[in-house]
């Protein structure tokens, strides 16, 4: 097959690639920007390289014609959660979603795979935009806690290294380490609240602190310098008493502060400041 053609087929699909990792990434962002917990941790996404295309047109018995209905994972997505909790909150998401279509799942977590394999599969309907129109192409999303996937790294690099025929010596070792999997995913679920609780407050923390910073750059362009310099050293002492309460409130007596000085500004005709 030309490489040519190959291109042609698959550049649509590493455009959805591409558009599908930004919009989870995006809502990943509006979450964190908001202060409130993302059941998704992390994004990433490939299209299926070539030979492994070939792989599976072969053991499936797939005719070049057929490659884009019968093969549902040439666009991979994978959604890391950090709990087993988070996995149905994703899954709702892409439900939700008007940009895609759900066409159907596959729950290899309530329904382990021989190997010991645990995802959930939601193979959706994605329309992109090429040269030649509209084109939907099927792309599959998997959802999976970081435990998981660590499993399902090493296995992967496993059925590589073997060709697919692991000695049984190591599956053996692979389904413990499943099993190892399932109870570490239940003990973090069972200190979920206060995990949560922790990395919502560091998040705030780092929320307020950059509003802090971007409050006292645009106080530099209005204010004296002796000023600053006080409003400064009045920073550094809250932060380093790691009080989230005092830092907050120091963040609304600033927003005071800077809210003077766009009156006077804005009295002296000189604009607004950001
Ligand atoms: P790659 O290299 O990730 O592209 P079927 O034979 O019908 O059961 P099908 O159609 O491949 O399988 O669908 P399935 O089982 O949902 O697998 C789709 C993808 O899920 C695989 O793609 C893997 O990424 C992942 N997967 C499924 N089973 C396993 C497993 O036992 N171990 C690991 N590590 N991953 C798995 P590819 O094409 O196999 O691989």
């Amino acid at each position: 097959m030309e490489t040519q053609v190959w291109r042609d087929l698959l550049d649509p699909y590493d455009l959805a690639v591409k558009e599908l990792t930004a919009k989870f990434e995006h809502l990943r962002y509006e979450y964190k920007s908001r202060g409130i917990y993302c059941p998704i941790e992390q994004v990433t996404g490939r299209v299926k390289t070539v030979s492994s295309i070939l792989d599976k047109m072969q053991k499936k018995n797939i005719e070049f014609s057929e490659i884009e209905e019968r093969l549902e994972d040439i666009v991979g997505v994978r959604i890391i959660c950090q709990f087993v909790e988070d996995i149905p909150k994703v899954v709702h998401m892409i439900h939700e979603r008007k940009d895609m279509q759900v066409h159907h799942e596959k729950d290899y977590i309530a329904h382990m795979k021989t190997s010991g394999y645990r995802s959930y599969h939601v193979i959706v309907g994605y329309d992109v935009q090429t040269m030649s129109g509209p084109k939907t192409i099927q792309a599959e999303i998997q959802i999976r806690t970081m435990g998981m996937n660590f499993w399902s790294t090493i296995e992967h690099s496993l059925q590589y290294k073997y060709k697919h025929n692991i000695p049984d010596h190591l599956k053996e070792k692979l389904l413990k380490a499943a099993d190892a999997i399932v109870v570490l995913d239940n003990e973090m679920s069972s200190v979920r609240d206060e995990i949560m609780d922790a990395q919502n407050s560091m998040q705030i923390q780092a929320n307020l602190i950059s509003e802090i910073l971007n409050n006292i750059q645009n106080l530099y362009r209005l204010a004296n310098q002796r000023e600053i310099r006080k409003i400064q050293e009045e920073f550094y002492q809250v932060y380093q008493e790691n009080d989230l309460e005092k830092l907050e409130r120091f963040h609304k007596q600033l927003d005071i502060i800077a809210e003077g000085y766009r009156a006077q500004n804005v009295d002296f005709g000189c604009g607004e400041v950001t």
